[in-house]
C-alpha cells in the first residue's frame, strides 16, 4: 500500500496519475497547503522542504519526496513508463519538466491567475516564458509522438498536469497543434482521467 500525501495541484496530480497508470493500490492523505498544513512538524519529518507530494511505501518502509523522484521510484518498481533503453532521453525531458516547465508555469499561475495587477514585471516575464514553453513543447512534439520518444513515459506524466492548467495560462492551447494532439491523447487515457480527479471526483480535464 502506498500512501500519497498530496494536494489538488499539478505536482500532486502527477503522482495520482502515475499510481493509476501502474494500477497500484493507494490511499490519499490530504495536506491542505492553503491552511499551511505542510508546515506541521509531523509532515516536515517526511518532507524536508514542506512540499507535497510525498509518498510512503509502507510495504518497503520507504519515504520519497519530490515528484520527479517519486515518478522514478514508481517507474522502477513497476517497470513501466521508464524503458531502460531510453532512460537518458526520458531523464532529460523529466528534468526539463522539473527544473523549467513546472516552476515557470507555476510562476505564471502566481502572477497571471492568482495575483493579477500586482506586478507588471512578473506578469509579463512569466507570460512570455510560458508562451515560449508552449512553443518549445509543440516543436518537440512535431518530431516525436511523446516527449522522450514514441512511447508514453514518466516525462509525459510529469508534464501533462501542468498543461492541463491551460485555461489559467491564457495562451491558447489549441493554437499549438502538436501539443494539442499530445494533450488530447493523454487526456483520453482512463488512468489519467481517474488520477486527475483523485481529490475531486467531479473534476474533468479541461478541453483545449
Ligand atoms: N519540486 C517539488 C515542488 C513541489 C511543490 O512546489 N509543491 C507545492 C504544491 S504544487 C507545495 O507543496 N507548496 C507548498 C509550499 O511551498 O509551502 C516537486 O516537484 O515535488
Amino acid at each position: 500500500m502506498i500512501e500519497l500525501f498530496s494536494a489538488n495541484t499539478p505536482n500532486g496530480k502527477k503522482i495520482s496519475i502515475m499510481l493509476e497508470e501502474i494500477g497500484y493500490e493507494y490511499k490519499v492523505t490530504k495536506v491542505d497547503i492553503n491552511k499551511e498544513e505542510q508546515f506541521k512538524p509531523e509532515f516536515k519529518k517526511i518532507s524536508p522542504f514542506s512540499k507535497i507530494p510525498v509518498i510512503i511505501d509502507h510495504k518497503r518502509n520507504q519515504i520519497i519526496f519530490e515528484s520527479g523522484a517519486i515518478l522514478i521510484y514508481l517507474a522502477e518498481l513497476s517497470e513501466k513508463f521508464y524503458d531502460k533503453k531510453n532512460r537518458t532521453e526520458i531523464n532529460q525531458w523529466l528534468m526539463a519538466q522539473m527544473g523549467y516547465v513546472g516552476p515557470m508555469l507555476g510562476q505564471h499561475h502566481q502572477f497571471h491567475h492568482y495575483n493579477p495587477g500586482k506586478s507588471k514585471f512578473g506578469e509579463e516575464r512569466y507570460f512570455k516564458i510560458s508562451k515560449r514553453i508552449y512553443g518549445e513543447l509543440d516543436e518537440r512534439l512535431s518530431k516525436s509522438k511523446y516527449l522522450s520518444s514514441d512511447d508514453y513515459t514518466i516525462a509525459d506524466i510529469g508534464t501533462f498536469p501542468w498543461i492541463a492548467r491551460h485555461e489559467w495560462h491564457d495562451i491558447g492551447l489549441k493554437n499549438y497543434k502538436n501539443l494539442t494532439r499530445w494533450y488530447n491523447e493523454i487526456s483520453s487515457r482512463e488512468a489519467v482521467i481517474k488520477g486527475f480527479s483523485f481529490m475531486d471526483k467531479n473534476e474533468v480535464i479541461p478541453k483545449p
